[in-house]
């Protein structure tokens, strides 16, 4: 019989360097474990350090560094995993020391990324995040190496060296052209759907948050749903209304990781922007304060990548999740923080307040003028 996989343990750690801040870096922990899990990977201890400046070699202070590594040779986790994003050298520094191996919150977003991958060019842009991600390590992995072997000890020599980093330097532009030719695609499209005076909506929101349910519930499609995270990572279309209006499902945000900077996943975000409305999806099933968070920071993100306070609608999610109270204290709290933008309440599950969120979306998109200039560069 074969033997059911065993979870990988995890140590986590985070250097907080807001003192003043006791509840947030809860959440952000719990969030990060909960990526993790659906990684199969369980938390097995967690370590915090205050500290108002990371260090530059370890992150961490040394007397830390050497609590993990006791921590580690307690437990032998399977991994260490950091909230912070490390630099490469950090990285370097903390896997000789720790003699395990250790990733940060990119690198778990990442691999969930790659697991949940299916479509072509999901693999292309998850390939290239990849290989951004870690040229710089192998940069200094190999400049270790060839250090070494300067220096008298075994090794490949100079020529490996470089032709490691040039063999990936290569496939990386070849995967970029790849990528900007479905851009150019994709820029096409919007060009023609503007052209015949067409509209774009598209659905935003952290993932999980019923985005790709909620374009099922008002397309008729069958677009796959699932608790796992970033079920959707390419964008999903349909034309709604006859045609005149093209409703877009898109790649779902995480907490404290901006979209632009998982730069080959720019793309995605070109439906947004040039989207006469964005409809901000939040899961009123997350508590008060996770909404509040998640909707600043992605108010924000969508502030910076140029969408128009006025395309927003605020639309709560899951509402067959929370009683009437629970919703109530959840809306009040949102309208402090959106202020001006209209909220919506549906279930994507039970149909409920779909007419209305149909009905402000006719409304919203009969007050804006759609813009007909497309745009396409979202390096800011
Ligand atoms: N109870 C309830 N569950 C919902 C509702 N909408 C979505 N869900 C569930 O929430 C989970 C996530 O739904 P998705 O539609 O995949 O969420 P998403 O925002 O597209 O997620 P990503 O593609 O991962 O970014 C699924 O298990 C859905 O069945 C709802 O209105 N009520
Ligand atoms: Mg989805």
């Amino acid at each position: 019989m074969p033997r059911r996989r065993e979870r990988r343990r995890a140590i986590t750690v985070m250097l907080k360097t807001d003192v003043h801040d006791h509840v947030m870096f809860k959440i952000r922990m719990a969030e990060l474990e909960s990526l993790l899990d659906t990684l199969g990977v369980a938390t097995i201890h967690r370590v915090i350090q205050v500290r108002r400046r990371p260090t530059t070699n370890f992150l961490l202070g040394r007397g830390k560094v050497e609590e993990v590594r006791a921590l580690v040779r307690k437990l032998s986790p399977d991994m260490v995993v950091f909230y912070n994003v490390l630099s490469s050298k950090q990285r370097w520094n903390l896997e000789r020391v720790l003699r395990t191996e250790v990733l940060d919150r990119y690198d778990v977003t990442l691999r969930i990324f790659r697991m949940a991958a299916r479509d072509i060019l999901s693999k292309l842009q998850i390939e290239l995040a990849e290989l951004s991600r870690s040229f710089p390590d192998i940069k200094l992995a190999a400049r270790m190496k060839y250090m070494r072997v300067k220096a008298g000890f075994r090794g490949g020599g100079e020529y490996a060296y470089h032709s490691q980093l040039r063999a990936v330097q290569r496939r990386m532009k070849v995967l970029r052209d790849k990528i900007a030719k479905l851009t150019r695609d994709k820029l096409l499209r919007i060009e023609r759907i503007k052209r015949e005076g067409g509209s774009i909506v598209s659905l935003t929101g952290y993932y999980n948050a019923g985005k790709t349910s909620l374009f099922n519930a008002l397309t008729g499609m069958r677009k796959p749903v699932s608790p796992e995270p970033f079920t959707t990572l390419s964008s999903k279309y349909a034309s709604l209304a006859g045609g005149r209006v093209y409703l877009v499902d898109t790649i779902g945000f995480v907490l404290d990781l901006d979209p632009r900077l998982i730069q080959s996943f720019n793309l995605n975000l070109l439906d947004v922007i040039n989207s006469s409305i964005v409809l901000l999806v939040a899961d009123v099933s997350d508590s008060a304060e996770m909404i509040r968070i998640k909707t600043r920071e992605a108010l924000e993100i969508l502030e910076r990548i140029g969408v128009p306070r006025d395309s927003l609608i605020l639309v709560l999610n899951k509402v067959d999740l929370v009683d009437e109270r629970a919703l109530a204290v959840r809306v009040a709290s949102l309208r402090e923080e959106v202020r001006d933008i209209p909220m919506v309440l549906v279930s994507a599950k039970s149909g409920f307040g779909l007419e209305d969120l149909v009905h402000s979306l006719f409304e919203r998109l009969g007050e804006r003028e759609s813009p007909s200039e497309i745009v396409s560069n979202i390096e800011i």
